[in-house]
């Protein structure tokens, strides 16, 4: 039985000034101390196969294990483990998503659980879980909105030596890049290099303590380097997309046709079902609508 504690935030218009300006924002503690120590625990037990639903994982899994040096990784926790549904389907953060994003209605596009191994600090030029520098929007772009987010929950202390976040501020102005859908580029330094052009080039660390988050805009470039201590870093991470959004069709992802739009094959557009075409809703069960909070 849970016993999360989900804090209330009140979102206030300097922090949605933030948000618009810099692509990102830190929120205060989100959850108790007893709901982290609970959720690390159901982070183990999701790792383990332990799952609370009769269900398997609907993506691909990295379940290496804690000796691996690579990124373990579960997509849509929500559907296999209640603690975790508990947070994702949270109408408190529903709301203060809402309120910082500016949009009337807000749905999860997905969740991701994540366990980033620590090497130690030897482990300086150790690549293996490195989070390539990144647009997620270039990953959705079967979305119609560039208005969607992300919820970045830390789940211990989090800073560059446990291989924290960092954002590029301000780089959400600067639209779609071309091919940055790289997430799982290892070599920061050579993204860097190829994105960087653009504008600025403003690295900040997402330094959070434990229980805190980061809201960044899905078109806000971030990555994250190694885990130099000896203890995993663990992380909530939450997608949401404004109420409405929709599937735009399929684009040929080997065919770069359209220079601002390289598809992809996001594993959601099978959940929309067999009749789905271009304007189908991202809706249903499988995206549940967070704020405004439906009647159950
Ligand atoms: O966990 C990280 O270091 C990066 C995660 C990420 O790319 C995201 O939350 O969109």
């Amino acid at each position: 039985m849970s016993t999360l504690k989900i804090h209330d935030i009140a979102v206030t218009d300097q922090n949605r000034a933030e948000y618009r300006e810099r692509g990102y924002w830190r929120t205060p503690k989100l959850l108790s101390d007893e709901s982290i120590a609970f959720l690390r625990g159901e982070f183990d037990r999701i790792f383990r196969k332990e799952y609370d639903r009769d269900l398997y994982p609907f993506d691909r899994v990295y379940e290496y294990d804690l000796n691996s040096p690579e990124l373990r990784k579960v997509n849509n926790g929500w559907w296999l483990n209640d603690a975790i549904r508990e947070v994702v389907t949270s109408p408190r953060l529903g709301r203060m998503i809402a309120g910082l994003t500016e949009q009337a209605g807000i749905r999860v596009w997905h969740d991701q659980v994540v366990v980033k191994p620590g090497v130690g600090p030897e482990g300086k030029n150790f690549r293996a879980a490195n989070i390539g520098w990144h647009q997620d929007y270039a990953h959705w772009q079967v979305a119609s909105s560039q208005e969607m987010c992300t919820l970045w929950i830390a789940l211990q202390d989090t800073d560059l030596t446990n291989g924290g976040m960092r954002t590029i501020v301000g780089s959400h102005r600067w639209g779609l890049s071309r091919d940055a859908e790289t997430f799982h580029e290892k070599d920061l330094d050579a993204l860097k290099d190829r994105f960087s052009a653009q504008g600025e080039w403003l690295d900040e660390p997402c330094v959070l303590k434990s229980g805190e988050a980061s809201v960044h805009h899905c078109l806000t470039f971030h990555g994250s380097g190694p885990n130099l201590t000896h203890d995993p870093r663990l992380s909530l991470i939450i997608h949401y997309m404004p109420n409405g959004t929709f599937y735009l069709g399929r684009v040929d992802p080997y065919q770069k046709i359209l220079p601002d739009r390289k598809g992809n094959r996001h594993a959601n557009v099978p959940l929309l079902g067999p009749n789905a075409g271009p304007g189908t809703p991202f809706d249903g069960e499988c995206f549940p609508q967070v704020w405004p909070a439906l009647v159950k």
